[in-house]
C-alpha cells in the first residue's frame, strides 16, 4: 500500500519497519475522519464533549466536523496545508482537529500560554495558510496577539475565531460553515498533525504524527488504561499537549465511545465539581497538580468517588505524592512516562504498589526498542543508568523539516535520543533517573535552556547567559538564569521584564537571575552546567532554612 506524495521534510519509516507495523495489526488503515465516523454511526446520540454549557453528541460532532471542513475547504484550505491551532480546552477544539483532519490539512498544535515568538515562528516555519485561536483565555485578548501574528507573518491568509472576534475584523469560527462536501480525505500514512517538542535547543522543533502511527498509539493505550465507552475522562491539562491528547486522553476516549469532560481551569473549585456531576473516571495530571488535588480533596464536599484511575506524567512523580492517592482519593495510581516524539510508558493498573510507587512503567507495545546506552551508544550492564534510546510503531524517525538536527537526534539506524537518563527493573519497568538533554522541565512544562539563553543575549547589557534548573518543591524544578553582564548588571528584575516583554510564553521566563563574573568551566572549556546546578542548590540552601 503506497500513498500520494509525503507532506515534505516529515521523515518516515523505512518500508521494511512500516510492513512489520502493518503486518503486526498496529497501522490498521484508519484514519481520524473514519474514527469519528465509526463512532457516529454507532452511537450518533451518545455524548463525546463536554465543555462549558456545550454537550456534544458524536452525531452532532461528527456533522459539524463535515460542515466546517467543507467550510474551510471553501476557504481556500487544501490539504497538507498548515493551520497553527491555539486553542483553549473548549469543545471548539475537536470541531477543528476532526475538521482539518477530514480536509487533510495539518494543523500545527500552539499550547494557549504561547505568545507572539512561539505562535509567530510556528506560522512561519510551518508557513501556515491559517490561524486559529481563541477571544480571551485566562485574561489574556488572543485577538490582539493574532493581530500581531497577522502583521509579522504576512504568509497567513486567515485567522479565524472560536468565540467572539469583536472588533479585531477576524472571521469568527462559527461563521465558517458549508454544505459537506466529497473531499478526499487523507491517507492513513499521511500526516495527521505537527505536534511540540519540549525542546533543547534554540527553536522549537516540530513533531510529525501520522493517522496510522497516532491512533495505534491512543488505541492500544486504551486497553491498557482499560478505557471503555463507560470512561469519563477529565481533560485538565492544555488538551493540545500529548500526555491529555493520547495516554489515553482524549483521543483515547473518543476513540472507545466514552466522554470527554473539559475543564477551561485546572484548579479544585473548577475540576471538583465538574468530576462529581460528570462521574469522572479518569483524569490525567502532571506532579504539581496532582499534589493540589491531593491536598485539597480531603476537605471538599464534592463526590469524587467515581474517579478510577489517576494519571500522573509529564515529568517524574515522587514517592511521596504516589503514596498518597489511593488513601486521599480512592483510586488506582497510573504513571506515565511519554514523549510527543512518541514513546509511551505506563505502569499497568494491575501492577503490584510497590511498581507503581516506584516506576514510570513499560512501553505500550511490543515493538517498542528500548535501549539503555553509555555515552558512546553501548549497551550499559542490565539494570544501570544510561541513555534511553527507542524506536517503535509510533515513535518519529526525525522532526519536521530539521534535516541537521534529526542527525543528531537520532541514531543512523533510526533510534531517538530521549535525553532521558533511565534505568530498567529486572521486571522490564523504566526509571527516569535524570535528564541529559538541556532542558528544565518545570512541572511538566519543559523549557530548552538556549531558547531563553538567545533572548537573554538579546539585551545590551548581558555578556553571556545559561539557565539551569533549580529545584523546586512545588513544580520539580523552576529556572535559574545565571548571567555575565557587559559592564554594570541590570536589575534583575529588568531583565526578566525584558525577557517577557519580547513575547515569550510565561512559563519560560527565567524564575530567578543570578550574575556571575564568569561561568565555571568543563575540562573542555564548555559551561559547566552541572556546576551552575550545585552553586543554585548551595544558595538555595540558606533560604530554605530560612523557610523561604
Ligand atoms: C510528555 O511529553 P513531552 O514531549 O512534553 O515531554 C517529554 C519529556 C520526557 O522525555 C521526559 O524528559 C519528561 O518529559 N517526562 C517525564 C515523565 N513524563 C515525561 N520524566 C519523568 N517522569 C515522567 N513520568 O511529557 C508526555 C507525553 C505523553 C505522555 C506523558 C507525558
Amino acid at each position: 500500500m503506497t500513498g500520494p506524495a509525503p507532506l515534505p521534510g516529515c521523515p518516515t519509516w523505512p518500508e521494511e519497519f512500516a510492513a512489520r507495523y502493518r503486518a503486526a495489526g498496529y497501522w490498521r488503515g484508519d484514519t481520524f475522519g473514519s474514527m469519528l465516523r465509526e463512532r457516529a454511526a454507532e452511537h450518533p446520540d451518545r455524548i463525546a464533549v463536554v465543555g462549558g454549557d456545550r454537550r456534544v453528541s458524536y452525531g452532532e460532532l461528527d456533522a459539524r466536523a463535515d460542515r466546517l471542513a467543507a467550510g474551510l475547504h471553501r476557504l481556500g484550505i487544501a490539504p497538507r496545508d498548515r493551520v497553527v491551532v491555539q486553542l483553549p480546552n473548549i469543545p471548539e477544539f475537536f470541531d477543528v482537529c476532526f475538521a482539518l483532519y477530514r480536509l487533510g490539512a495539518v494543523p500545527v498544535f500552539a499550547l494557549p500560554t504561547h505568545r507572539l515568538t512561539e505562535v509567530g515562528y510556528f506560522c512561519e516555519f510551518s508557513e501556515a495558510v491559517a490561524y486559529i485561536t481563541a477571544d480571551v483565555e485566562a485574561g489574556f485578548d488572543h485577538r490582539v496577539l493574532a493581530a500581531e501574528v497577522r502583521r509579522e507573518v504576512p504568509g497567513l491568509r486567515h485567522v479565524l475565531i472560536a468565540g467572539d472576534p469583536g472588533d479585531s475584523g477576524f472571521t469568527a469560527l462559527s461563521d465558517v460553515d458549508a454544505e459537506p462536501a466529497d473531499l478526499a480525505g487523507p491517507h492513513p500514512g499521511d500526516i495527521a498533525f505537527l505536534q511540540l517538542s519540549g525542546g533543547s535547543t534554540g527553536v522549537p522543533k516540530l513533531i510529525p504524527r501520522t493517522h496510522d502511527d497516532y491512533l495505534y498509539s491512543f488505541r492500544a493505550s486504551d486497553e491498557i488504561c482499560g478505557v471503555t465507552e463507560d470512561t469519563v475522562f477529565l481533560g485538565a491539562l492544555p488538551i493540545a499537549h500529548n500526555f491529555p491528547m493520547s495516554s489515553p486522553g482524549t483521543f483515547g476516549v473518543l476513540h472507545a465511545g466514552g466522554r470527554v469532560v473539559l475543564a477551561r481551569r485546572p484548579s479544585p473549585d473548577e475540576v471538583f465539581p465538574l468530576i462529581e456531576r460528570e462521574r469522572v473516571t479518569l483524569a490525567a495530571a502532571v506532579p504539581p497538580l496532582a499534589l493540589v488535588w491531593l491536598d485539597a480533596a480531603p476537605d471538599t464536599e464534592h463526590d469524587l468517588s467515581s474517579l478510577e484511575v489517576l494519571q500522573i506524567g509529564g515529568a517524574k512523580c515522587s514517592e511521596e505524592v504516589a503514596k498518597r492517592v489511593r488513601p486521599v482519593l480512592g483510586a488506582t495510581l497510573q504513571q506515565v512516562f511519554g514523549m510527543a516524539e512518541g514513546l509511551v510508558n505506563y505502569t499497568r493498573l494491575d501492577d503490584p504498589e510497590e511498581v507503581i510507587r516506584t516506576t514510570q512503567g513499560r512501553p505500550i507495545s511490543p515493538d517498542d526498542e528500548v535501549l539503555v546506552v553509555d555515552d558512546e551508544d553501548n549497551p550499559v550492564p542490565a539494570g544501570e543508568t544510561g541513555h534511553l534510546l527507542t524506536r517503535g510503531p509510533y515513535t518519529i524517525r526525525g522532526y519536521y523539516r530539521a534535516e541537521e538536527h534529526n542527525a543528531r537526534a537520532f541514531t543512523p539506524d533510526g533510534f531517538y535520543r530521549t535525553g532521558d537518563v533511565v534505568r530498567l527493573t529486572p521486571e522490564g519497568n523504566v526509571v527516569v533517573e535524570g535528564r541529559a538533554k538541556d532542558q528544565i522541565n518545570r512541572g511538566g512544562e519543559k523549557v530548552a535552556a538556549e531558547e531563553v539563553e538567545n533572548h537573554l543575549l538579546a539585551h545590551p547589557d548581558v555578556h553571556d547567559a545559561a539557565v539551569v534548573a533549580m529545584p523546586d518543591d512545588y513544580l520539580g524544578e523552576r529556572s535559574c538564569a545565571f548571567v555575565v553582564p557587559r559592564g554594570t548588571p541590570p536589575k534583575a528584575r529588568e531583565l526578566i521584564k525584558f525577557v517577557r516583554e519580547r513575547g515569550l510564553a510565561g512559563y519560560k521566563v527565567p524564575d530567578r537571575v543570578e550574575f556571575v563574573e564568569q561561568f565555571p568551566q568543563t575540562g573542555v572549556g564548555k559551561i559547566s552546567k552541572r556546576e551552575l546546578r550545585e552553586a543554585i542548590v548551595r544558595e538555595l540552601v540558606p533560604e530554605l532554612h530560612r523557610g523561604r
